[in-house]
């Protein structure tokens, strides 16, 4: 028998190799260090970040999967997922910015674009000076982005491009756009396209007040037949499926990432309820605070050994997008219903930006929402399990 570590219940850190904890360490330091410091003025200011970007590629938090020779780390989808975790500890909205960098705009490029592409784009978004955005949502096309209306349209050896994207994550600060679009020339099929920043007709105004996520910023990408060319094609994928290869990763990181935001809660729940007293005795004495920690306790580390598999799978090319929904949608409702306990468990001090459970709580209902919705995972599920699609 080995005594009981309630930080680490099932031992996961003897499951991460000497360089998965080597990453984990330093995105921990990275995390605390420079992220934690800033978060709740970034947050209450709704700030631009963006000085960040080369903060993280300095500290190799952008790409870590993605191989050393274009700037990345080379590292595992588990570390990926550990970095996730840490960054996400401090704020979702922070961990968005590095993973849709990574997961959405450096994946892509890497994963179906030409070498000129991974070239000319991956060491910058490796070392934060460029900024990566990822434009699928639409107006009219959210859950369904099949359903999208942005065109582009043949145009001598290049195309120009029409539409609308909304929620962006980074595209007011973008340089780089990675942008999809039904495209006339190839029978109207989706395709990727990677626009950079000051081309005519090219807009990405902020969207304001959100309540959630405020440490992101996120905007629109307005395209008013924007001339680009041949070579902004992506040329390696083609159909909605191209999109979706890049969710996958995002998702995955994510899973492991709204468990951060749940460990936060769940270490500042359990603190306060040692250090409050009522009724004559701290609030951890009692039965009530003690079945909810046990309840969060069981549920983050069930969710963490969840995403370790996959994320093993993945790294040994033996996945199926389905056990990333799992993941995804078990672990950012669990770790939302983790925020909201927390946010109840610290009674009125429990809504102020000084305790953070509050913000962790409000960011988790962006991510229970974004990279498909809680319902659309099980949507996917279902048709899984059934072989019936019930969108
Ligand atoms: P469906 O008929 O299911 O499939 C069409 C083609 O795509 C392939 N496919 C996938 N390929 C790889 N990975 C996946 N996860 C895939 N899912 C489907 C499929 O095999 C097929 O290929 P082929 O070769 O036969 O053509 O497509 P559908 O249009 O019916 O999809 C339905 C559904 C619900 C699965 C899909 O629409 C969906 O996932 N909706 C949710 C949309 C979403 O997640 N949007 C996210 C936007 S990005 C974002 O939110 C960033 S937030 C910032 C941050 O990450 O921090
Ligand atoms: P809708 O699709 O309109 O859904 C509304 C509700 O209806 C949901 O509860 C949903 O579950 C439900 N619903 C939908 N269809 C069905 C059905 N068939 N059956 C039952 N229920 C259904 N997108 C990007 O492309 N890039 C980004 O960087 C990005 N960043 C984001 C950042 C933030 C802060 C936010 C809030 C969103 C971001 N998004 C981004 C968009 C995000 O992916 C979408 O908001 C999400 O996919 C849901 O789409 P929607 O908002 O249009 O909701």
């Amino acid at each position: 028998m080995v005594p009981f570590d309630w930080a680490d219940p099932l031992n996961l850190d003897d499951q991460l190799t000497d360089e998965e904890r080597m990453i984990r360490d330093a995105a921990h330091g990275f995390a605390q260090g420079v992220l934690q410091p800033r978060v709740i003025e970034d947050f209450a200011k709704e700030a631009d970040a963006s000085e960040l970007f080369p903060q993280m590629g300095e500290a190799g938090m952008l790409g870590v999967t993605i191989p050393p020779e274009y700037g990345g780390a080379g590292a595992s989808y588990v570390a990926y997922g550990l970095v996730a975790r840490e960054i996400e500890r401090v704020d979702s909205g922070y961990r968005s910015m590095a993973s849709v960098q990574s997961s959405l705009v450096m994946y892509p490029i890497h994963a179906y674009g030409s070498e000129d592409q991974r070239q000319k784009y991956l060491p910058g978004l490796a070392s934060g000076k460029l900024i990566g955005c990822f434009g699928l949502t639409e107006p009219d096309a959210g859950s369904d982005p099949a359903g999208m209306r942005t065109v582009a349209k043949q145009d001598g050896d290049g195309y120009r491009i029409s539409g609308a994207k909304t929620w962006i994550s980074n595209s007011p600060f973008a340089d780089v756009f990675v942008v999809w679009a039904k495209s006339e020339a190839h029978g109207g099929k989706v395709r990727g396209f990677v626009l950079d920043k000051g081309m005519k007709g090219l807009e990405a105004p902020k969207i304001g007040g959100k309540l959630s996520l405020r440490a992101s910023t996120t905007g629109m990408i307005m395209m008013d037949d924007v001339a680009v060319p041949g070579d902004a094609l992506l040329p390696g994928v083609e159909g909605i499926k191209g999109p979706f290869g890049c969710l996958n990763r995002a998702r995955y990181g994510i899973s492991w990432g709204a468990l951060g935001a749940g460990e936060f809660c769940f270490h500042a729940a359990r603190q306060y309820g040692l250090d409050r007293k009522q009724f004559g005795k701290p609030l951890a004495g009692t039965q009530l605070h003690q079945l909810k920690l046990a309840n969060m306790l069981t549920e983050l580390t069930l969710g963490a050994q969840a995403s370790l598999r996959v994320g093993r799978l993945m790294d040994e090319g033996r996945f199926a997008p389905e056990m990333i929904s799992i993941v995804k949608r078990n672990n950012v409702g669990k770790a939302l219903d983790v925020a909201r306990l927390a946010r109840d468990m610290h009674g009125g001090n429990g809504i102020s930006e000084e305790y953070q459970v509050m913000r962790h709580m409000l960011n988790l209902e962006t991510v229970n929402t974004y990279e498909g919705t809680h319902d659309i995972h099980a949507l996917i599920l279902g048709r899984a399990i059934t072989g019936l699609a019930a969108f």
